[in-house]
């Protein structure tokens, strides 16, 4: 079995100081940072929100459900990856939402048109550990849609941060429905 680790959108304006922060964003940068650079994974992944203009996903007057305050506009710091991630540390970056909402990762391609899903099975994988931010948007959707396309999910709570904490109950049974685990850690 070969596992890849996606890294779910752990961009600045989902950090401490970005347009859309989420408590713990950037804690979560540093301790996957951490973790790839052990060596942990063969194959590590991310996804970004990459949007120009993507409808009624952003509002002046957010409902932080459907609707958000503009974020991860392509072009902006808010977009890039939060440090100490760069670039570097994946194999591949698959980037979303450019004119729509779009939470889970498998929605995006990389820079050669690859959707995440053709990729990581071209790649030999057959399982993912999914972490990042949010846990309840991003993570959930990415995770529940690698849980569809046939890999062996599993979710490590403690490298996400959540935009509310109150889902996160409704969310962990969610997962676990779909066949997802959920661990706390590694
Ligand atoms: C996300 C809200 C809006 C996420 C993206 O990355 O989880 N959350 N857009």
């Amino acid at each position: 079995m070969t596992t890849a680790l996606i890294v779910v959108d752990v961009q600045n304006d989902f950090c401490e100081g970005g347009s859309l922060a989420v408590a713990g964003g950037a804690q979560v940068a540093a301790d996957v940072a951490a973790l790839i650079e052990s060596g942990a994974y063969a194959t590590v992944v991310a996804t970004r929100d990459h949007h120009i203009d993507p409808g009624s996903h952003f509002s002046q007057t957010p409902d932080y459900v459907d609707s958000w305050p503009p974020h991860c506009v392509v072009g902006t710091p808010g977009a890039e990856l939060h440090e100490p991630l760069r670039a570097d540390h994946f194999a591949a970056v698959f980037l979303k939402g450019e004119y729509e909402a779009a939470y889970s990762g498998f929605e995006g391609h990389d820079a050669d048109r690859a959707t995440l899903a053709r990729w990581l099975r071209d790649a030999g994988v057959t399982a993912v550990d999914v972490v990042g931010i949010a846990t309840d948007h991003c993570v959930r959707a990415t995770a529940l849609d690698a849980a569809r396309e046939g890999f062996d999910v599993r979710v490590v709570e403690g490298l996400t941060a959540a935009v509310d904490p109150e889902n996160l109950d409704r969310v962990r049974q969610e997962l676990t429905a779909a066949g997802v685990t959920v661990s706390p850690s590694r």
